[in-house]
Order: structure tokens, then sequence, then C-alpha cells
């Protein structure tokens, strides 16, 4: 499985940490598989995260690798994530960086969900 351009799967990274409880939090939502925080540096009114419970390096590796139960509960937590904030009724942004062109910077599957403003048109 090409994990594009990144490392195989550092159980170290932050987000494994942030999982395993040894780091902290701002708990926005949780399910069986995947956790909802905030971004510790967020670019929107509404800035969080949601990444899977299982060690999968980028949204390729969780799309090829992670079982039905995973994605169902994943794109499910994503929707209710942003439901939960207030998101519903104007909309916003998802966005999952995937490797090194990229910039994906913390190597553990993480998706953006931006909000809270008119957040303009899409940018490469
Ligand atoms: P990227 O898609 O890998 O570039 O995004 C990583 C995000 O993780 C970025 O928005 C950081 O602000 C965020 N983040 C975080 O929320 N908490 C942390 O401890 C670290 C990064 I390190």
């Amino acid at each position: 499985m090409s994990t594009n351009g990144l490392p195989p799967y550092d159980p170290q990274n932050i987000f494994a940490r942030i999982l395993r409880g040894e780091i902290p939090c701002k708990r926005a939502h949780e399910t069986t598989h995947s956790l909802a925080f905030h971004d510790i540096n967020p670019l929107a009114p509404v800035h969080v995260l949601v990444i899977p419970k299982g060690a999968y390096v980028s949204s390729a590796d969780f799309g090829a690798t992670a079982t039905p139960d995973e994605i169902t509960d994943f794109w499910r937590a994503v929707a209710a994530t942003a439901q939960l904030l207030g998101l519903e009724a104007s909309g916003y942004r998802i966005l999952a960086n995937t490797g090194v062109d990229a910039g994906q910077e913390v190597p553990h599957f993480h998706m953006h969900i931006f909000g809270g403003r008119a957040l303009g048109r899409m940018v490469p």
C-alpha cells in the first residue's frame, strides 16, 4: 500500500498519542471507530479534525485498507460532527491532505472540517 511518499505508520505520531490519551485534545465528537477534535491552530471559526481510531497513514491508506464498518463510521462521524457544531444550515468544507505533495504534516489520516463563515473558492 502506497503511503503517498510518507514513511510507514508511526505509532508515536501526535494523533496516535491523542487517541491513547497521552496528549489532551478538545473533543467534539466520538464514535466507535472515530474521534473528532478541534484543531490546535484553527484556520476558520470552526476547524475540527476527524480521525479514525485505527492506524492509517493517509486517506488513500484508509480507503484501501480500512474495514467497511470503519469507513461507514468515519463518514457518519464527519457528518455528525458538522451537525453538532452547527454547520449544517450554511455548509462547510472537508479536506484531507494526502501525502507529501499535499503537505500532510501528521501521518495519521485526518479529515479537516472548516466552517463558520463563507470560505470562498477552493484553491490548490
Ligand atoms: P495536515 O493536513 O497534516 O497539514 O494538518 C495537520 C493539522 O493538525 C494542522 O491543521 C495542525 O494545526 C493540526 N494539529 C493539531 O490540531 N494538534 C497538534 O498537536 C498538531 C497539529 I502537531
